[in-house]
């Protein structure tokens, strides 16, 4: 399987995020990627490639023009207000709740990151813009090359993108790699596209993306957002609106759950991508559901990440794997390449049928 490597992914580095009334240090920090290179390398999973530079259109496949403008200039806008700022993470601290306004974009730059987000748990950094929109570019990268044929491929970007709506950050989401890659495959001509998102957090930005769409089915699997972040969506009632009624599938398990009742959740939501009659699978591969995650409650072993490839597999669906969440950092390499392994040496090509026909 080919990997496209977001190699400029240590330009975005948070320093604290917000958490229970004190700023800690981030959970989400570079090193997961490295960790994941090396368990790449070391189990000799394919090649590793970097993504080429694209012109920003392509983020607004996904994205809301304004939004996009926003973060391009955030970082020299908060560098503007005080020069010490260089030194300190840009967090959020105000934003527009119900009865507010958000078509009218405020001068005030705290006021436009509170407009463009979520939470405080989502440093902007000097490097986040590049890092982000490189990342975004091997999603598509990923994506543009299993429309042209490739059996599966793997973005590995930081930071992650499944919170990230068209025009919000959050969740340590700034650009929505899983979308950016469902979209770049209709856009190559595939027809109906399923993403799966099997992060342990509801990827509400995705969803949102979707959720009026009935070209692009949603199924995820999370913890339920009654007690789990990001709390405000995720619930199994959502199942789309107007056209996209009935293309989205929440699986809402409870804080606990252990490989056995996950695994029937991902058959379910595999079942539901069968029946939607796919032609190409984008999952979003959070590794957050491991047993050892520092942020987060489900019980995955790494053993059971290769039977979730396994069973990614059986589904037989040119697959775009991008990387999102997976905090316990010394593990997540293991755990992604677990997911990816099982994944090539199941499926259709290696049950006994040659590859491809040869001579006459
Ligand atoms: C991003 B992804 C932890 C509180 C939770 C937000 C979690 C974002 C997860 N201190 N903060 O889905 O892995
Ligand atoms: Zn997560």
């Amino acid at each position: 399987m080919i990997t496209f490597l977001n190699d400029q992914h240590a330009l975005h580095q948070g320093k604290v995020e917000m958490y229970r009334g004190q700023l800690v240090p981030c959970f989400e920090v570079p090193d997961r990627v490295d960790f994941v290179v090396s368990a790449l390398r070391q189990r000799a999973l394919g090649p590793i490639e970097t993504a080429p530079d694209m012109d920003d259109a392509v983020l607004r496949s996904v994205h809301a023009p304004r939004y996009l403008e926003f973060l391009a200039h955030a970082w020299d806008e908060w560098v503007a207000l005080d020069p010490a700022n260089a030194e300190r993470d840009a967090l959020p601290s105000v934003w527009p709740t119900r009865s507010f306004r958000s078509d009218v974009v405020p001068d005030n730059f705290a006021a436009r990151m509170g407009l463009f987000s979520y939470d405080a748990g989502t440093p902007l950094t000097g490097g986040t813009w590049a890092a982000a929109r490189r990342g975004a570019f091997c999603a598509v990268k990923a994506a543009q090359a299993v429309a042209d044929g490739a059996r599966s491929a793997f973005a590995l970007s930081r930071p992650p993108g499944h919170h990230a709506g068209a025009d919000f950050f959050g969740g340590y989401c700034f650009l929505n790699n899983a979308a950016l890659a469902a979209q770049a495959l209709r856009n190559r001509g595939v027809k109906r596209v399923a993403v799966l998102d099997i992060d342990y957090h509801h990827g509400n930005g995705t969803q949102s993306i979707f959720y009026d769409r009935a070209d692009v089915y949603f199924a995820s699997i999370h913890g339920d957002p009654r007690t789990e972040y990001p709390f405000f969506l995720g619930h199994a009632d959502e199942t789309g609106e107007g056209a996209g009624l009935g293309f989205n599938l929440n699986l809402p398990l409870p804080r606990g759950t252990g490989f056995d009742a996950w695994r029937a959740a991902l058959n379910t939501a595999l079942t539901h991508i069968a029946v939607f009659k796919a032609d190409a699978l984008v999952v979003s591969l959070g590794l957050d559901t491991f047993e050892g995650d520092p942020i987060s409650g489900f019980r995955l072993k790494s053993d059971d990440y290769l039977r979730v490839g396994e069973a990614l597999a059986a589904a037989a669906l040119p697959t775009v794997f991008v990387f999102e969440g997976g905090y316990a950092v010394a593990e997540v390499g293991v755990n992604t390449v677990n997911v990816l392994e099982g994944f090539a040496h199941g499926g259709p090509e290696q049950t006994g049928r040659p590859q491809k026909q040869t001579g006459a």
